[in-house]
């Protein structure tokens, strides 16, 4: 054999080799070390956008001329429809409005730092060309384009990092899968470990190759009805084509993954050992339901980031797109009002860790980065703010409103514990004021005051 193609033949035996290795990498290998290392964009990231879109937005929580209770989403369990019934919104779904440049610029534009999407429902119809099955919006709709295909180009053109939600035991199309409540259609009566074996295990293997190196950031797994440990460990060898990717709490059979997952709510206190995120709703349904005006404002949802963040936490915050591929406009609105905040306060969010203080004397939190601190007031008393317990000497102050900096004095009270007291500023932010505390030195906070962080 002439010596190139020799030299040609052992370099692919090399690259074989090396394949086969990196595609050991199990979840026994898994250390502290590689989670904290997987972890550390999502902990420098904080705020993401959760985006719930699938063939549920057809009805938009109507059914037969009548509005169906619970999450848009859940359409087809909440009304009980027929697999062939509800199959048939996939000839009716055709999202021609969808500019997936457009939605990765406005969770962008909001501080948002990574995009999770449903990549297949509770109700089995897959957001990506699926060989697996024709269940998919490549085969089944008029739309005949790949939107993961299209989010993850134009994450990558945006510095956004792209995840996937993937519903790994309930599945009310494919025989087998779970349904809460239980079926209610012989179609979906079936083996459960066929199900996974044949349909969930080799999707997740469709959406954790076929998008980028780094695509998924997250696997979000959901709701584990009847997951066992056997059966987890149907879909966990997948996880080998993206030793990066992180994972949550809902795989089920006793697999914690990387970070918890708190819904719609916002823990009393972080949790030093372990990662968390809250996911939350804009109004009260995931998938868009054309009728739900629930919303809340953009003051209690930044507020909510807020508090989240001075906890240690991460906020994924949801959109639920209309069938023809468009955020609802109150959705835009609270993004673009959240940017406009993010914009001169990102600082105080963005890479930062929970507050060193137990509590707090006003109304509002503290989040810090090294040996800055971050001081949000959300409503001022007129004698100005009381921050006690913090030792080491300021460096500066600063309101990251106006950039004006912000005055201060310094005592200590009846026991001696040190008192930095902040006037109000000349012009204060309605939702949330931040100041900068620069310190002159590390972090020391008096026992008493950071006795709860422990
Ligand atoms: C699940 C889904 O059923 C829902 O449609 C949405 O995708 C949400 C993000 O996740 O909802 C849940 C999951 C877990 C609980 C409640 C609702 N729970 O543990 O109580």
């Amino acid at each position: 054999m002439k010596s190139r193609s020799f030299a040609g033949l052992v370099i692919l035996v090399i690259m074989a080799l090396s394949m086969f290795a990196s595609a050991a990498f199990a979840a026994e290998d898994d250390t502290k070390a590689w989670q904290d290392e997987r972890l550390q964009w999502w902990n420098e990231a904080r705020f993401g956008l959760f985006i719930h879109w699938g063939i549920y937005a057809v009805p938009a929580g109507t059914y037969k001329g009548k509005q169906i209770g619970g999450l848009g989403e859940w359409i087809m369990n909440s009304a009980k429809i027929p697999v062939a019934e509800y199959a048939k919104y996939a000839a009716q779904f055709n999202p021609v409005k969808f500019n997936a440049e457009e939605w990765v610029k406005m969770a962008k534009d909001a501080g948002m730092k990574y995009i999770v999407i449903t990549a297949k429902h509770h109700d089995g119809f897959a957001m990506f060309p699926s060989k697996v099955s024709p269940f998919n919006i490549y085969d089944a709709t008029p739309f005949k384009r790949d939107p993961l295909r299209e989010l993850s180009r134009a994450c990558r053109a945006q510095g956004m990092k792209l995840s996937f939600y993937y519903s790994q035991a309930q599945d009310w199309h494919h025989a087998g899968g779970a349904a809460a409540g239980g079926h209610w259609d012989k179609a979906q009566d079936g083996s459960m470990d066929k199900y996974l074996t044949e349909i969930a295990a080799p999707q997740v293997g469709e959406i954790l190759a076929n998008y980028g190196p780094r695509v998924p950031g997250v696997l979000w797994w959901d709701t584990p009805m009847d997951m066992t440990k056997e059966r987890a460990e149907i879909l966990l060898p997948q996880l080998k084509l993206k030793p990066f990717a992180i994972t949550n709490n809902r795989l089920g059979g006793g697999y914690a993954g990387d970070f918890d997952t708190p819904e719609q709510t916002i823990p009393a206190a972080g949790n030093k050992h372990r990662a968390w995120e809250t996911c939350m709703t804009m109004n009260d349904t995931w998938g868009y339901k054309s009728y739900d005006t629930n919303w809340k404002s953009t003051t209690t949802l930044v507020r909510n980031l807020v508090d989240i963040a001075s906890k240690g936490g991460n906020y994924l915050l949801n959109v639920g797109p209309t069938a023809k591929g468009e955020f609802p406009k109150e959705s835009v609105k609270r993004l673009k009002e959240i940017g406009q905040w993010m914009e001169k306060n990102g600082k105080a969010i963005h890479g930062t860790t929970a507050s060193p203080f137990a509590n707090l004397s006003f109304n509002g939190r503290c989040t810090r980065r090294g040996d800055s601190l971050y001081v949000h007031v959300f409503e001022w008393p007129r004698e100005g703010v009381k921050l006690s317990g913090l030792v080491t000497p300021i460096g500066s102050a600063t309101f990251l409103n106006d950039g004006s900096k912000a005055e201060y004095t310094r005592a200590g009270d009846a026991e001696g514990a040190p008192i930095l007291t902040i006037m109000p500023p000349a012009h204060s932010d309605p939702i949330d004021t931040v100041v900068e505390l620069i310190l002159a030195g590390p972090l020391e906070v008096a026992p008493a005051a950071g006795e709860k962080a422990k």
